[in-house]
């Protein structure tokens, strides 16, 4: 963004401040003084005001084996029974928990009293198959209540599940089941995506007959799709029949609040993908404090996150925060663009949504699928519904974050652009909906008792204005606990030696505005680059290159150059099709100009090439580590199986 571009800022109105769960700053930064002044009382007050203990915690932090902290480790509780018996004991048994959405838009509701049946039955089966607390469950599901069952009854019983989203192959379910050594899979027949019906069990028996898999002694299998399904003998069992004779009285098993709710797996800079750890209490007390002061969630309303169950957004804003809260929550099997590019705005008009969470990614596609085909754009549906609007996942660039404010929200909804990690557990720096003035690109400033810094290489902070590495600063309760099997890299990747294993290394670069300090994220560290001795995010580059009105989306990459250090490479995906030749040469030459003027010279790409689209993986990340490779021109050797649509690679290699 040009200097001289003005900057407009969004504050909440009044009317939205009065009822606010966190209303004007005023309220925001007495929250943050309350745990500056007492960190450990703050975060008690509220693990005891929003959890159901059974037995009641006499501790807070402990550091004493730094960096392996715990919180409230002797308290004991259990996730499922705050999810569930909590809201039928509070008399909510009939509200609805879920709304499911099928991809056909069939849609079916479920009580939080069936909830709690459900789960109940199912946690009894696993009990009976010997599933026991602290055993690995792997869960290979479609989204689907069954998926949200399959984790709450693991909880229910102190099983550690691990969901390995249905997006990947049979070999990298395997590496995870190995690593996990998980003692039973949960999946699927299959599962339906835009109109099309994909195995999922075939892929589950490949993985499985592969090495590394036998810990696994049961696989639980739901009727999606109805496919043809080949079950063995002795090993394999249908959902339905195995929940079909139980109980729906399942007396929890109550665990320390240290006991390792869920493993996930996520991707680090190089090799093997890692298994993080979470926690029980920590974990859920801050997806609970995050739905009250980021969604500001009240009773009435209809809450829609749109992630998979198979990441961490999905697992904080579908499985657990949300029913920890009592919320009624949208469960949507589909995809965005089926069976138009209008199901989003379609969905949150006839379940009355209120507040709607979703990626930059999902929005900027829906910009290019609405401006060439104005009968699915927002404004054609009634959206009156809405309240909040939120933002995950990645950057979201002034242009995307303006459109969704205007066209989504009717410039009423505050948009939350909340940073986090699979790692955080929970937000941690995010706007407060009804405090927070808003700036477009930044996600303005930490959560209430998250203590984060911007800081050099040696770990001194920075002065506002001045980029730097994101660190926090001191351990927080929904903290990852360490990578499963690996403990020694949870410490190097995250506590490293360089700040003396004080700083909690996020692995992005952010900056602060030197006026009011808010935080921008500038991108992954390892997304910086380095031109003729200037630093740049790549993420500032593709902000401008996507503000230009012909550009759709836009990754941009480094490439080492003999003379820069390293060239900027773009790959841009524009709104109209793709040009070739003369009339690709033109706009190439348009675009390097654009950004000239933008950011300044140095900032132009030096190569950019045209796809219909770029490369992602399921959960909508552009893959930048083969952009890199491309960009290079090397042979692409990463796995690509997990690639949403491996095809554009063809057009991206230039
Ligand atoms: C929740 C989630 C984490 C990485 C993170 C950062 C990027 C997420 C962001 C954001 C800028 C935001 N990221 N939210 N960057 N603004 N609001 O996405 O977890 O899949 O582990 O990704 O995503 O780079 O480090 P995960």
């Amino acid at each position: 963004m040009s200097n001289e571009q003005q900057v407009r800022i969004y504050n909440p109105t009044e009317e939205f401040k009065k009822n606010a769960a966190v209303s004007g700053m005023d309220a925001y930064r007495a929250l943050c003084k309350e745990a500056e002044d007492d960190y450990e009382g703050y975060w008690a007050r509220n693990a005891r005001e929003l959890l159901e203990w059974k037995k009641p915690f006499t501790q807070v932090l402990d550091e004493s084996n730094s960096p392996f902290f715990k919180w409230f480790a002797d308290g004991e509780l259990n996730v499922s029974y705050n999810c569930l018996d909590r809201q039928v004991n509070a008399g909510l048994g009939d509200k609805v928990a879920i709304i499911f959405e099928a991809d056909s838009g069939e849609v079916t509701k479920v009580t939080y009293k069936e909830l709690l049946s459900r789960v109940s039955k199912f946690a009894n089966a696993l009990r009976g198959m010997g599933v026991k607390k602290g055993d690995r469950v792997v869960i290979y599901m479609p989204m689907s209540i069954e998926g949200v069952v399959a984790m709450q009854g693991c909880a229910r019983i102190g099983a550690t599940h691990s969901i390995v989203f249905g997006g990947f192959s049979a070999q990298a379910l395997r590496d995870r089941i190995e690593d996990a050594g998980a003692v039973a899979l949960i999946t699927a027949d299959g599962q339906h995506r835009g109109g099309k019906a994909m195995p999922l069990k075939p892929i589950a028996d490949e993985a499985l007959s592969l090495n590394g898999c036998d810990t696994i002694k049961n696989v639980i299998v739901a009727k999606r799709t109805g496919a043809a399904t080949e079950m063995k003998a002795g090993r394999d069992v249908w959902f339905d029949d195995a929940v079909a004779d139980q109980s729906d009285v399942c007396e929890p098993e109550w665990v320390s609040a240290e006991h390792p709710l869920f493993i996930l797996y996520t991707s680090g800079s190089t090799g093997k993908p890692k298994g993080v750890q979470h926690s029980t209490g920590g974990y859920l007390l801050q997806a609970i404090l995050s739905m009250k002061y980021t969604f500001d969630i009240k009773p009435d309303d209809v809450f829609w996150c749109t992630a998979d169950i198979g990441w961490v957004t999905g697992h904080t804003y579908i499985t657990y925060g949300p029913l920890a809260c009592g919320t009624t929550e949208i469960v949507f099997e589909g995809v965005p663009t089926y069976p138009d590019a209008g199901r989003f705005w379609r969905m949150i008009q006839d379940h009355k949504v209120s507040v709607f969470y979703t990626a930059p990614t999902a929005i900027r596609s829906l910009i290019k699928a609405a401006d060439n085909n104005p009968t699915v754009h927002p404004t054609k549906y009634d959206l009156s519904s809405l309240r909040i609007l939120g933002s995950v996942g990645e950057p979201i660039n002034p242009s995307a974050w303006e459109w969704y404010y205007e066209n989504v929200g009717g410039s009423r909804c505050p948009i939350v652009d909340t940073f986090w990690q699979t790692e955080t557990g929970a937000h941690m720096i995010t706007p407060m909906p009804g405090a927070t003035p808003l700036v477009p690109g930044s996600c303005t400033l930490p959560f209430p008792g998250v203590q984060v810094a911007v800081v050099d290489e040696t770990g001194t902070e920075v002065p506002w204005g001045q980029g730097g590495i994101l660190v926090v600063k001191r351990p927080w309760p929904a903290m990852i606990r360490t990578i499963w099997n690996d403990p020694d890299r949870f410490v190097k990747s995250y506590y490293p030696a360089d700040f003396q294993g004080k700083l909690y290394l996020a692995g992005d670069g952010a900056i602060r505005d030197k006026d009011t300090g808010y935080f921008t994220i500038t991108g992954r560290i390892d997304d910086v680059l380095n031109v003729s001795g200037h630093r740049m995010g790549t993420m500032e580059i593709e902000s401008a290159l996507v503000a230009h009105e012909k550009v759709a989306e836009a990754a941009v990459v480094g490439r080492p150059d003999d003379l820069t250090g390293e060239a900027i490479v773009a790959f841009v995906v524009l709104k109209g099709s793709r040009p070739t030749g003369e009339e690709a040469k033109a706009v190439i030459k348009e675009l390097q100009t654009w950004v000239g003027h933008e950011i300044g010279p140095i900032a132009k790409p030096k190569d950019i090439r045209f796809g219909e689209n770029l490369p992602k993986t399921r959960s909508g990340k552009i893959m930048r580590r083969l952009l890199r490779q491309l960009a290079k021109g090397e042979e692409i050797t990463q796995d690509t199986s997990t690639l949403e649509n491996p095809g554009i690679l063809e057009q991206l290699k230039g």
